[in-house]
C-alpha cells in the first residue's frame, strides 16, 4: 500500500477553501493508502500566534479532521508537536538547505514581504515540511495549488540527502485535484481564501452559521455584468462562485450557466448560499459532538503513539546517515 501524508496549519478557523482544495479529498484516500494526517501546529508558531486561540485551533482541527471523514482507526491523525521526531529532522533538512532556494519560496515571500520582525522560522519551514513528508516515506501529498513549490523542494531536499548520505527516503509527489485547488478571496477573487485574511467577508469559515454564510456570499464581489458565466480571466468573482457551486452541487460549470441563463447575480448567490450550507451541516453536526468528547483524546493519543514509531525509525537512519550520535 502507497503512503499519503498532509498536514494543515490551525493557524485559524478552517476555511471553505482548507474543505474543497484539500480537506474534502482526504476521507476518500483512506481505503486506497496508508494514510497520516498532521496538525501541524509547529508550522503554525513560525508567524506570532496567540496561546489560548492556538490549543484552540488545534483540538477545532482535530474535530474538524474526522468530522469531515477520517476514520482516525484507519488513518493516523495527530498533532506535530506531539512527534519530537520532526523538529529534529527538521533540522537536519535545514543543514541540506541553502538559504538561496528557501528566499525564493513564494509562500516566504507573500508573508514576509514589507513586514518587521520575520522569524527566521518563516524562512526554514520547508525544510521541516519537507522532514513532515519524508519520515513517514510518504509517496503521495494532496494538497491544494499553492503547496506545489514546496513539494518540489521537498524533492530536491531529498535526493540531496540521498545522494550525500544515505538512500533513505523515498522521493514523494504532490496530488493536486484539477478541480477547487485554488479558491479565491470572495472579496479580492484574484487572491486565495485565506484563513489568516484580516477581511472576515472574504472567507467562508467551515463552521460558519447559516446568516454567516449567506451575508457573505451576497456581498461577494462580482461585476456588473450580470451574466453567471465562466470566464477567469474577466469574470473572477463569477468564476469563483461557479467553481464552488460546481464541486459542491456536482453539477458541471456548463449545467449551471445554462441553469442561470437570463438569470440575475441574486438568485445565483442565494442558491449557492443554500448549497454551502447543506454542504458544511453534516460537517458541523458531528464537530459539536465531538468537540468536548473524551474520544478526540483518545484518538490523538493512539494517533501519536503511531505516528512516533514510524517517525523514530526514519530519524534513526537519517541520523546514521549523517554521523549524528553513537551508532544505534
Ligand atoms: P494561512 O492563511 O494560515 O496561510 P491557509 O488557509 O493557506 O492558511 P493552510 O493550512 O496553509 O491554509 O493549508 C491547508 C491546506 O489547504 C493545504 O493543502 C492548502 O494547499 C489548502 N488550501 C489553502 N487555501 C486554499 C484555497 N484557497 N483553495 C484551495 N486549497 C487551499
Ligand atoms: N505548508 C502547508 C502545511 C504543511 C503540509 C506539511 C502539507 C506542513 N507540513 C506536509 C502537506 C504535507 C500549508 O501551508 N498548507
Amino acid at each position: 500500500m502507497k503512503t499519503i501524508f498532509s498536514g494543515i496549519q490551525p493557524s485559524g478557523s478552517l476555511t471553505l477553501g482548507n474543505y474543497l482544495g484539500a480537506l474534502r479529498h482526504f476521507p476518500l484516500l483512506q481505503d486506497e493508502y496508508n494514510c497520516f494526517f498532521c496538525i501541524v501546529d509547529q508550522h503554525a508558531i513560525t508567524v506570532p500566534q496567540d496561546r489560548f486561540e492556538l490549543r484552540k485551533n488545534i483540538r477545532n482541527l482535530a474535530a474538524l479532521y474526522i468530522a469531515a471523514g477520517i476514520d482516525p482507526e484507519r488513518s493516523t491523525l495527530f498533532i506535530q508537536s506531539e512527534v519530537p521526531a520532526h523538529a529534529q529532522a527538521g533540522w537536519m533538512m535545514q543543514c541540506v538547505s541553502y538559504i538561496g532556494e528557501l528566499e525564493r519560496m513564494t509562500q516566504f515571500k507573500d508573508k514576509s514581504h514589507g513586514k518587521e520582525g520575520v522569524s527566521a522560522s518563516l524562512l526554514t519551514y520547508p525544510p521541516l515540511m519537507a522532514a513532515d513528508i519524508l519520515l513517514y516515506s510518504t509517496d503521495l501529498v494532496p494538497v491544494g495549488e499553492d503547496q506545489k513549490q514546496h513539494i518540489e523542494l521537498t524533492r530536491d531536499l531529498a535526493e540531496r540527502f540521498n545522494k550525500k548520505y544515505n538512500d533513505i527516503f523515498t522521493i514523494p509527489e504532490p496530488k493536486i485535484s484539477e478541480v477547487g485547488a485554488r479558491i479565491m478571496s470572495l472579496q479580492e477573487p484574484t487572491k486565495k481564501m485565506s484563513k489568516s485574511d484580516e477581511n472576515l467577508k472574504a472567507t467562508i469559515f467551515i463552521l460558519d452559521e447559516e446568516k454567516q454564510i449567506e451575508k457573505k456570499i451576497k456581498s461577494a464581489v462580482t461585476d456588473s455584468e450580470g451574466i453567471v458565466k465562466y470566464d477567469k480571466e474577466n469574470k473572477p468573482g463569477v468564476s469563483n462562485l461557479l467553481t464552488i457551486y460546481s464541486i459542491l452541487s456536482n453539477k458541471t460549470i456548463a449545467q449551471l450557466e445554462e441553469q442561470y441563463e437570463g438569470k440575475g447575480y441574486g438568485e445565483f448567490k442565494g442558491d449557492l448560499a443554500k448549497v454551502v450550507v447543506d454542504a458544511l451541516k453534516p460537517i458541523q453536526q458531528k464537530y459539536h459532538e465531538l468537540i468536548n468528547s473524551d474520544l478526540l483524546d483518545t484518538y490523538l493519543d493512539t494517533g501519536a503513539e503511531k505516528a512516533n514509531t514510524v517517525a523514530n525509525k526514519m530519524l534513526r537512519k537519517m541520523e546514521n546517515g549523517m554521523g549524528l550520535g553513537r551508532k544505534r
